[in-house]
């Protein structure tokens, strides 16, 4: 997988803007951007010293192609630990393209996607971990996701993984000795510092396991499903919360058929709110299939926010209301559930001081004027269990490494049971082997190429 070619790639986004990164990274990157590179100043960049930056112009075959900033970094002290040359030249589609194309026609290659960090990560400079983590980082939009893959990236959770692999492997070592000494009936690993040791593991890895909830909601967006009868205004709710015309809204009952969803962040953290048809029966076949998609949408739900008609609410059918509401919350027992009136312009005021007293959980507000949606917003964001991440916890957002922290724990778990029965060292030293592999496998200790190839063709080209 190692190749000594130089590589390059425009690092900045594709298209026209004010200035373009172009990157090199190779032995060679140095001695070939010195070939094309006429510095303004007297010194040679060849006798540069790494890390500085130098004026100057592209020139093929006495064509000047752009003036250009020129920024060395010699490897290994550099993203990739290669050497690397980056330069910044004005941001049109043609220079982007003529200067890349020079060095191609030079000997060197385009890189793939994620090559310079795939690079960084062969040579040491990053563990699997937190090269994913700069991944995560490109990706992030908002402030919880820009942390969490901050605190990755800067190792937070691989060195507690690093840690404990340590240890157990320290572990590991002694009771394979014994094993020589098998005659001899001697013990090296110390039983019940050996046992302190894996309960210590087990919190670890069930903690690490149970972030993944969160982690992975922030990642993708909290899903909070809008649910009600026809025409209660959900779509209008719905648009009135992204602040856009993202949904038809009519007066016809049974206008959304198809769920809608969409993003936005409320309080530095990602909702995605999704617009469902109405629950009524019918006998529309696709009004069905819709109603039936809703049932789903608020089985994927982190919240549910249940709409009805507050202008058709009088005080004596709240408690219709409150079985409605009992019916969804004995269906989906462990749902938080926010119910909301809608429809308040409507509703006349002693009606509302009513409704008020009579239900003192249901949630105010006009999807139309606009009235009650902030407040509905911070309502949201204390529902949602953020704890872990204002404790600046280590939290997982990677599939991949909840996999892997699943399979370390019932590993342990093995070995854990292991050592209650009294099971001989050899077996004992399998089951811990397995620990250590899956351990390995998230820091990328333990790696394979197509494992490798699979992470890094997600990352842009030029990262
Ligand atoms: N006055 C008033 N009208 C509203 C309010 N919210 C929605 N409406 C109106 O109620 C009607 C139905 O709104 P929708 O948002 O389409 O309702 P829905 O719940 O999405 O309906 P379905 O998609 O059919 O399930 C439309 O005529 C809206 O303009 C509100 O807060 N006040
Ligand atoms: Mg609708």
């Amino acid at each position: 997988m190692i190749s000594k070619d130089s590589i390059i790639a425009l690092a900045t986004p594709p298209g026209a803007g004010a200035i373009a990164v172009i990157r090199i990274s190779g032995d060679d990157a140095i001695q070939l951007a010195s070939r094309f590179f006429k510095p303004v100043g007297k010194k040679e960049l060849l006798t540069q010293k790494s890390h500085t930056i130098h004026l100057g112009h592209i020139i093929e075959n006495e064509r000047v192609i752009d003036e250009v900033l020129l920024s060395i970094f010699k490897g290994p002290n550099s993203y990739t630990g290669e050497n690397v040359v980056e330069i910044s030249c004005h941001g049109s589609n043609y220079i982007q393209q003529e200067i890349i194309q020079l060095f191609l026609k030079n000997g060197c290659r385009m890189a793939n996607a994620g090559e310079f960090t795939l690079q960084a990560f062969l040579n040491g400079k990053l563990d699997l971990s937190q090269a994913e983590a700069v991944a995560d980082l490109i990706a992030s939009d908002n402030e919880a996701s820009h942390q969490i893959a901050m605190q990755q990236m800067r190792g937070g959770f691989s060195n507690e993984i690093k840690k404990l692999r340590d240890e157990l492997l320290n572990f590991a070592s002694l009771i394979e000795l014994e094993l020589d000494f098998a005659e001899e009936d001697v013990e090296f690993a110390d039983r019940s510092q050996f046992k302190e040791l894996l309960n210590r593991i087990q919190r670890v890895l069930k903690r690490l396991i149970d972030s993944f909830a969160v982690g992975n909601v922030i990642k993708n967006g909290i899903p909070i499903a809008i649910v009600g009868e026809p025409n209660v205004g959900k779509s209008t709710l719905l648009n009135a919360l992204l602040n856009e015309e993202r949904a038809i809204v009519s007066d016809i009952a049974g206008t959304t058929r198809d769920a809608i969803e969409d993003e936005i962040t409320i309080g530095g953290i990602g909702f995605r709110f999704i617009d469902t048809a109405g629950i009524r029966d019918t006998q529309d076949v696709v009004e069905n299939i819709g109603i039936k998609k809703t049932f789903e949408k608020i089985d994927q739900a982190q919240v549910v926010v249940y709409l009805v008609d507050g202008s058709q609410l009088s005080a004596d059918n709240t408690s219709i209301l409150q079985t409605e509401i009992a019916k969804i919350k004995n269906k989906y027992p462990q749902k938080p559930l926010i119910t909301i009136a809608n429809k308040i312009d409507l509703t006349d005021k002693s009606q509302i001081s009513n409704l008020k007293s009579q239900a003192p959980d249901l949630f105010l507000l006009s999807a139309k004027t606009g009235e009650g949606v902030e407040e509905l917003k911070s309502k949201l964001l204390e529902f949602v269990n953020t704890g872990a991440l204002r404790n600046n916890d280590t939290i997982v957002t990677n599939s991949r490494h909840y996999d892997s922290l699943l399979k370390s724990l019932e590993e342990i778990e093995k070995v854990q049971q292991g050592m209650e029965l009294g099971i001989s060292g050899d077996l004992l030293a399998i089951d811990i082997r397995q620990a250590l592999y899956h351990f390995g496998e998230i820091t990328g200790e333990i790696s394979s190429d197509d494992l490798l190839g699979n992470i890094f063709a997600n990352f842009c080209i030029g990262k």
